[in-house]
C-alpha cells in the first residue's frame, strides 16, 4: 500500500509539471497506458494470496480512476491556455480591406464589352447572331456580294490571300463579315434578320488601321422591308448604345457594290458628349439585287437592308480610348484601365454599361 501511495503522489506531480498536451500525454501513456505504471499494477494480482486479490484490484481500479481524471482535468486546463494563447496572439483586423482574388482583378477587354452590349441590343430588336469562318473563298467574301473582279479591295495589296489550291481557288481572310450574311440567304429563306460580329482582316497598318479589327455588321431580308426600317433600326441602336434619349443622324449617299442605295451614317457627337461634331459610325444600304439573286432570292420579291459598323471605333467613341493600336498590344496595364469589371455584364433591364 505505500508502494501505490508514492506512485499516486508521483503521478500527480507529474500530470501538474505537464505543461502542454503533448507532455500530458506522454503522461497518460507512462502511466494508465497498456504498459504504464498503473496498468502493470495489475498483473501483480496473479502473485496474491487469493483473498487479498479482490480488494487489491478494486484499490488499483480506483486509482487508475483518479488518474484518468486527474488527466482529463489537466488536460482541459491546457486546452483552455492553448485557446486564450491563440486569441490574444491572433487577431484579424477587421477594418483591413478584402483581399481581392484573381476573378475579381480579371478584366473584360473594351472591344468584348461593346461586342456583348451591341448584341444585347439587336436581340432586343430581335436579331440573331450568326457566324462563320475567318478563311473564306472568294466567291463568298467578293464575288457573290456584286464586287466586280477589278475591283481595288481584291488586290493583294489589299486582302491577305493564301497560296492557290490545286483547283486554283485562292483562300482569302475575311475582309468584313458579309460572308457570313451570304452564307445565311444561301442557307435560309425570309424572313431573315441576323447580326454578324466578328474578326476581319485587312493589309493595312497604321495609326488608325490594324490589319485585324472588329466588325458587327446586320442583315434584315424580307418581303417588304424598306429604308425606314433601316433608319428607325439604327436609331434604335444608337440611342440605346450610346445610353441616350434622343439622338442625330445624318445619312450621307456613299458607294458599296452591294448596296444600292448606299449610305455613311454620322451621329450627333452630343451622344458623346462633345456638341457640334459629328461622328461617323457605320455604312449601310438596301441589299443590292444582284447580290440577292447571287444567293438564290428573287429581287422581285424580296428586298432588305444591311449595314456595317467597326467595333473597335464604336469602343474607342464610348468609352474615351485614344489609341486604336494599344487595343492589341496585350498591355495588362493598359486592360486594367480600360477594361470592364468581369461580373458587369450587359443588359437592357441592368444597364448597357455601368
Ligand atoms: C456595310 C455597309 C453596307 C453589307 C451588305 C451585306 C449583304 F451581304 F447583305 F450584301 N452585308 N453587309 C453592308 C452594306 C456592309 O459595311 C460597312
Amino acid at each position: 500500500m505505500t508502494d501505490l501511495a508514492t506512485l499516486e503522489s508521483a503521478v500527480l506531480a507529474q500530470i501538474s509539471a505537464a505543461a502542454d498536451l503533448p507532455a500530458l500525454d506522454a503522461v497518460r501513456v507512462a502511466t494508465i497506458g497498456k504498459k504504464g505504471s498503473v496498468s502493470e499494477l495489475m498483473s501483480k494480482l496473479g502473485s496474491l494470496p487469493a483473498d487479498e486479490r479482490k480488494a487489491f484490484g478494486q484499490t488499483v481500479n480506483a486509482l487508475k480512476t483518479r488518474v484518468s481524471s486527474l488527466l482529463d482535468a489537466r488536460k482541459a486546463e491546457l486546452e483552455t491556455a492553448a485557446l486564450s494563447q491563440r486569441l490574444a496572439t491572433e487577431r484579424a483586423d477587421i477594418t483591413l480591406p478584402v483581399r481581392v482574388g484573381p476573378e475579381a482583378a480579371g478584366r473584360i477587354h473594351p472591344v468584348s464589352q461593346v461586342l456583348d452590349e451591341v448584341i444585347e441590343i439587336f436581340a432586343s430588336l430581335g436579331f440573331a447572331v450568326a457566324e462563320g469562318p475567318d478563311i473564306e473563298s472568294d466567291d463568298n467574301n467578293f464575288t457573290k456580294l456584286n464586287v466586280p473582279a477589278d475591283h481595288p479591295a481584291r488586290q493583294e495589296h489589299d486582302t491577305f490571300y493564301f497560296q492557290p489550291k490545286a483547283d486554283g481557288a485562292r483562300p482569302l481572310l475575311r475582309t468584313h463579315t458579309s460572308p457570313v450574311q451570304i452564307r445565311t440567304m444561301l442557307a435560309q429563306k425570309p424572313p431573315i434578320r441576323i447580326i454578324a460580329p466578328g474578326r476581319v482582316y485587312r493589309c493595312d497598318s497604321d495609326q488608325t488601321h490594324t490589319p485585324m479589327f472588329h466588325q458587327i455588321e446586320g442583315l434584315v431580308i424580307d418581303e417588304s422591308t424598306h429604308m425606314g426600317h433601316l433608319k428607325w433600326t439604327l436609331e434604335a441602336f444608337a440611342k440605346a448604345f450610346f445610353e441616350v434619349d434622343e439622338v442625330k443622324m445624318r445619312f450621307r449617299a456613299s458607294h458599296f457594290p452591294f448596296t444600292e442605295p448606299s449610305m455613311e451614317v454620322d451621329i450627333g457627337a452630343e451622344a458623346i458628349g462633345k456638341p457640334g461634331q459629328w461622328l461617323e459610325i457605320l455604312g449601310c444600304g438596301m441589299v443590292h439585287p444582284n447580290v440577292l439573286r447571287n444567293c438564290g432570292l428573287e429581287p422581285e420579291r424580296y428586298q432588305g437592308f444591311a449595314f456595317g459598323v467597326g467595333l473597335d471605333r464604336l469602343a474607342m467613341l464610348k468609352y474615351g480610348i485614344p489609341d486604336l493600336r494599344q487595343f492589341f498590344a496585350a498591355d495588362v496595364r493598359w486592360l486594367s484601365h480600360y477594361g470592364f469589371p468581369v461580373l458587369d455584364v450587359p443588359t437592357l433591364g441592368g444597364g448597357i454599361s455601368s
